[in-house]
């Protein structure tokens, strides 16, 4: 058995009921098989492909709170370090019901490769708990908050661990939990980024994760021929991903038909309204049905089914594992010609698969959503020089990371006999600058 199979069984044995953590591993180190057989010997001696699937560390603990109702509730929260060979741990905190220890080190994993795709120096690394901060009053958010990161300050520091946003946890999260960190530590540093502007924040990167998606999806239809002006796009999710890629796409002078959340999708055929998007998802933190009382030309629909709706482009900006086969072939079907995951892991490997086969240009999110992260490097930059850069500069700089991104991966999927595999030029890009480091460092 070949080294890569060896390694993804053992990661499946060592790490039982954690199936997407298992996804995650296959689809790196499958894609990964024409570098590790180059070198191999190398590779084996030093356990290399064990070190990278290993986390570093992984961090449970309990998190209790009262609820408004003078209740004792208990959650579970972690932090896994997952690789810290280009720079401090660096991810987000997802506040999902459906949480566990296998999403985390998921989300770690793809971490590790996307952050070193973004050519700043940041290690991966991911955490969040199973705290749903949904229904819950902002009291009741603080009160997690605070009890969470009781436990989650001894690990993290800005120059050790730099947690940011990412499901659930958004500026009003970040807020409680710097206060928080300051208080018990007593030092005022860039400890978590998407921090509000008037305390260390950075302009754009609310937009970022968002508007560097568009970014790279433009760079790479471009690279192909395409122009996104005039297109379609159908996008899932209504949360700060999916916001700021409606904004963008129209922005770039496509039409925007579609979002949803975890109960329903709206199609809009006359676009979407990004001012009516955030006011009932920003301001009211309510549900999708109420876009039909802003918009009566618009429809809601229950359940899933945006991939359903004929587009060029499809976005799929919510969670993982949420296109699966049957909607790449209604994709496919429908004549679409990209899709770009500004979701961690939000297609399936068959999906992918099916995308691929039938010459979707398929752009992985741990390319094209490194918009978000990169711009918390750029915070984290901001923070260590205590300056802070325009919205156009930080903006600029994003442009230029997620074109570069794209060409980087390119330019791998090339030289390893792929080409337009973009899926396989990412992992390849973003593996061999980690690989070399963690040869380079020794065995530690
Ligand atoms: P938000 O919490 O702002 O929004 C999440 C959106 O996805 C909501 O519309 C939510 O619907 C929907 N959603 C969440 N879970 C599910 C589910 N299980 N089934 C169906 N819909 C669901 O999160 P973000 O926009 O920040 O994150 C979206 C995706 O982008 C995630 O995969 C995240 O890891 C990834 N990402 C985020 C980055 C960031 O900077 N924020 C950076 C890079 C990637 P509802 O409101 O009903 O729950
Ligand atoms: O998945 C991700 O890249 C994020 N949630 C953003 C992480 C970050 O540190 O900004």
């Amino acid at each position: 058995m070949g080294y890569v199979d060896e390694v993804i069984e053992r990661v499946i044995a060592k790490n039982p009921g954690e199936p997407e953590f298992h996804q995650a591993v296959k689809e790196v180190l499958e894609s990964l098989r024409p570098v590790v057989e180059k070198n191999e010997e190398v590779y084996r001696r030093e356990a290399l492909l064990e070190r990278i699937t290993e986390p570093d560390r992984q961090i449970k603990f309990r998190v209790p709170w009262v609820d408004d109702k003078g209740q004792v509730q208990v959650n579970t929260g972690y932090r896994v370090q997952f690789n810290n060979a280009i720079g401090p741990y660096k991810g987000g905190l997802r506040l999902h019901p459906s949480v566990n220890i296998g999403i985390i080190k998921f989300l770690g994993f793809e971490q590790i490769f996307k952050n070193s795709l973004t050519c700043l120096p940041i290690g991966g690394g991911k955490g969040g708990s199973d705290f749903d901060p949904k229904g819950k009053s902002d009291r009741e958010v603080m009160a997690f908050c605070q009890s969470f990161m009781n436990e989650l300050y001894k690990y993290i520091g800005a120059d050790e661990d730099v947690p940011a946003g990412d499901i659930g946890t958004g500026a009003r999260e970040i807020g409680y939990m710097f206060g928080q960190y300051k208080k018990i530590r007593g030092v005022y540093e860039g400890v978590l980024t998407g921090k509000g502007l008037s305390y260390g924040g950075s302009l754009a990167r609310t937009e970022a994760t968002g508007y560097g998606l568009l970014y790279l999806t433009q760079e790479m239809l471009k690279c192909n021929g395409i122009d996104i002006k005039g297109k379609t796009i159908c996008i899932s999710g209504s949360g700060n991903v999916a916001t700021y890629a409606v904004q963008k796409a129209q922005q770039l002078g496509a039409k925007v038909v579609t979002v949803s959340d975890s109960t329903g999708w709206v199609y809009d055929p006359d676009g979407i309204d990004v001012a009516v998007l955030k006011e009932i998802k920003e301001v009211k933190r309510a549900r999708l049905t109420e876009y039909k009382n802003y918009r009566p030309n618009s429809e809601y629909h229950e359940g899933r089914g945006v991939w359903q709706v004929k587009c060029d482009i499809a976005l799929p900006c919510a969670t993982q594992n949420e296109l699966l086969l049957e909607d790449a072939k209604a994709l496919v079907a429908n004549g679409c010609l990209a899709v770009a995951e500004g979701a961690n892991m939000p297609t399936t490997l068959e999906a992918t698969k099916y995308l691929q086969e039938n010459k979707v240009l398929f752009a992985p999110g741990k390319a094209a959503n490194a918009g978000g992260v990169a711009t918390s490097a750029l915070e984290m930059s901001q923070n260590s020089e205590r300056l802070s850069w325009s919205f156009e500069e930080v903006d600029a700089k994003l442009q230029g990371i997620m074109v570069n991104i794209f060409h980087n991966l390119d330019d791998a999927a090339k030289r390893y006999g792929c080409e337009g595999d973009y899926v396989a030029g990412a992992n390849i890009a973003g593996f061999e600058k980690v690989a070399n480091a963690v040869l380079a460092q020794g065995v530690c």
